[in-house]
């Protein structure tokens, strides 16, 4: 090994047609595919040495469940490429962690990266993303920036579909509720796909969900992709709710939130939402209505914050 330490900075991404289950027995495998942007200014950093000893040593301020998944990925990278190597990790995000933005996305690509770089493994870019999504099914999505899909065959991968330079669209990321969800989504994917009446419907449609999604990225057509983003998330977040016990992520800030994104659409101001397993809302607006919906939206009650940033989210290794 020539190198005794790498840094990587990996973004996180807002699927706008959502992955939401596994393939039962195959790990972290998507059920479906999905179609991803990054995000340029939420980042995870991470930093990956070398270890000594006969444990790894992770320096990040989570919860055990977090370090215990962490530890996990290290055995499974050990037991696929066949090392005995230890690791010191060093990761931080600069964003809210376990709220629904996507932090085990960044978090889990800069990682395999960091571990891609570290040990020399020299992988293409599909056998990066599938070395994220050994850690989190969304995490295939970050090791790349700009618009991205997974391709759910037998042996699901993440690929580039445009880069960000392609359609500079704004991100807008309103921040209802800080504290970490109650249910996690993997145990939320499971649950789901084993009790919601609305699971399969989830899949028999999403084939279309995806086709449409990428006709209206290709055609930069944003009346089309709101449409079919908005529609995805509902769908996915009403399969959620469906399920038994009945996982609710929503908190009634989100739904003022919807509203008030319709309310203005429908006044002429391209914008769109989506959510992901949290309370968060992400709105997707053209550059030039930035103000006018951070205005609109920054008013609302219920909003704690706004986070604004654009499609991008290269990772960064050095
Ligand atoms: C997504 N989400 O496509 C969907 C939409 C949240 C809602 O992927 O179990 O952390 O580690 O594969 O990737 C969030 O779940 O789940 C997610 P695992 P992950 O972005």
């Amino acid at each position: 090994m020539s190198k005794t330490c790498v840094f990587v900075s990996a973004a996180a991404n807002i699927a706008l047609v959502k992955y939401w289950g596994k393939k039962p027995g195959y790990g972290n495998q998507p059920a479906t595919g999905s179609l991803s942007v990054g995000l340029e200014d939420l980042r995870t950093q991470t930093t990956l040495a070398v270890g000594e000893g006969d444990s790894d040593l992770i320096e990040f301020d989570a919860s055990a469940a977090t370090r215990q998944r962490l530890t996990s990925y290290f055995d499974q990278v050990r037991q696929e490429f066949d090392s005995s190597q230890r690791f010191v990790l060093k990761t931080e995000n600069n964003f809210p962690t376990g709220t629904g933005l996507a932090s085990s996305a960044s978090g889990f690509a800069a990682l395999a990266l960091a571990v891609n770089e570290l040990l020399e493994l020299h992988l293409s870019d599909s056998e990066l993303s599938r070395l994220a999504m050994r850690g989190s099914g969304s995490a295939a999505r970050s090791v790349f920036g700009g618009f991205v899909e997974v391709i759910a065959n037998e042996d699901a991968y993440a690929r580039l579909v445009m880069p960000a330079e392609y359609w500079p669209l704004s991100i807008i990321v309103a921040i209802t509720d800080e504290s970490p969800k109650a249910t996690g989504s993997t145990e939320a994917m499971l649950r789901t796909a084993s009790t919601s009446p609305y699971y399969q419907s989830w899949l028999d449609t999403h084939g279309d969900d995806m086709q449409a999604a990428r006709d209206a990225l290709l055609d930069r057509d944003f009346e089309k992709l709101a449409e079919v983003a908005e529609a995805s998330c509902l769908k996915m977040h009403a399969s959620v709710m469906t399920s038994q016990p009945s996982i609710m992520y929503w908190q009634p800030a989100t739904v003022e939130i919807m509203q008030c994104v319709r309310f203005i659409r429908q006044r002429g101001i391209a914008c769109f939402f989506t959510i992901d397993a949290g309370s968060q809302v992400k709105i997707i607006c053209e550059p030039d209505h930035l103000e006018t919906v951070s205005a609109t939206v920054g008013a609302l009650a219920g909003v704690q914050r706004l986070i604004k940033t654009e499609v991008g989210g290269t990772p960064i290794i050095s």
